[in-house]
């Protein structure tokens, strides 16, 4: 995909979450909606350009990880407000959006249990003697776990093709990542195991695709397992039920400052795109956002009644 259409995705995740937070404050119910503004560059970055044939396990606030993986807008909308047309039914809502044609086989609920998934998947792309990656998006929560330890071992055993990616964005609900991680890096916890780690700044595309590219490339050639960690910030509140008043406004301010929307924008505009064909674009996405989401609103509900699809994850 070009810069134009990376940027492209983060816009429309952005829009999708522009909307959700404009019908909270009008006091709409948006189930389960965990804003991911300010993650959309190491989501983007960490996503895009894989196979479909390769498996992305996303994170609960990824919603730029499932567009730029190829999981249409209209289907996360809908599994969102548990529209008929989703992709479960009704059953788990954005939570658990799957496409396993498309190499997304949802997620869990329980936090920790997708490294055994993780591992799964790329000990089945092993066995399969195929040369597909396994990427899986974590925060901190998941990564203070103990299941973390169960899947690396397999996974630096047996040299899984499996990449991690740690969304650090400073917050856990309402820890902070020092209070759960040494000097406040989730690689922290990496250390002594054989496995190549990269702390990036998550808010730059750019130092995103060179690192997960490696691990990507790495993973390709049995090389084994990777992480990149991207230090980003998470520019809302938790959930709905949030104010968020634990975070400090300076704090905020100056995270908002290094919006990677903005930071994306400057950088295609430093590489020569003219600002007026981006305003067309930002102004385009948002119209088709908004376009997308009244339709799905509209729609009918999902019905429990529909059977859940069993399908394989592609190539797996
Ligand atoms: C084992 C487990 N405990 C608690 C939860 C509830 N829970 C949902 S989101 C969340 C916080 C996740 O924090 P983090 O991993 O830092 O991701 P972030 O929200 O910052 O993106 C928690 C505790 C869960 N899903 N699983």
């Amino acid at each position: 995909m070009s810069e134009l259409g990376l940027y492209r995705t983060m816009l429309v995740s952005r829009a999708l979450d522009d909307e959700c937070m404009d019908m909270l404050a009008r006091g709409l119910p948006v189930p389960h909606f965990h804003s991911g503004a300010g993650q959309e560059a190491l989501s983007v970055g960490g996503a895009a350009g894989l196979r479909d044939s390769d498996v992305v396990i996303y994170s609960h606030r990824g919603y730029a990880q499932l567009l730029a993986k190829g999981v249409p807008l209209e289907v996360i909308a809908r599994d969102m407000f548990y529209k008929a047309g989703g992709s479960n039914a009704a059953r788990g809502g954005v939570m658990h959006v799957s496409a396993p044609e498309i190499g997304v086989p949802g997620r869990e609920g329980v936090f920790g249990a997708r490294f055994g998934m993780a591992a799964g998947f790329g000990l089945a792309q092993r066995l399969r003697d195929t040369d597909d990656v396994t990427v899986c998006f974590y925060g901190e929560a998941a990564g203070a776990r103990g299941p973390l330890y169960e899947a690396l071992n397999m996974a630096v055993l047996w040299d899984l093709p499996v990449v991690l990616i740690a969304e650090n964005n400073g917050w856990s609900v309402n820890s902070r990542t020092e209070w759960l991680y040494p000097n406040a890096r989730m690689s922290a916890v990496w250390r002594g195991f054989d496995i190549p780690v990269t702390v990036v700044d998550g808010n730059d595309l750019g130092e995103v695709r060179a690192a997960v590219g490696e691990a990507v490339r790495r993973a390709r050639a049995g090389e084994g397992p990777s992480v990149v960690e991207g230090l980003t910030y998470r520019l809302h509140p938790h959930i709905w039920w949030d104010d968020a008043a634990y975070v400090p406004a300076e704090e905020l301010a100056e995270a908002q400052e290094r919006d990677p929307l903005t930071l994306t924008r400057a950088a295609l505009v430093a590489a020569g795109t003219a600002p007026e064909q981006l305003d067309a674009l930002e102004a385009e996405v948002a119209e088709e956002v908004r376009a997308v989401l009244a339709e799905v609103l509209a729609g009918p509900d999902a019905q429990w009644d529909v059977e859940p699809r069993i399908v394989g994850v592609a190539g797996v």
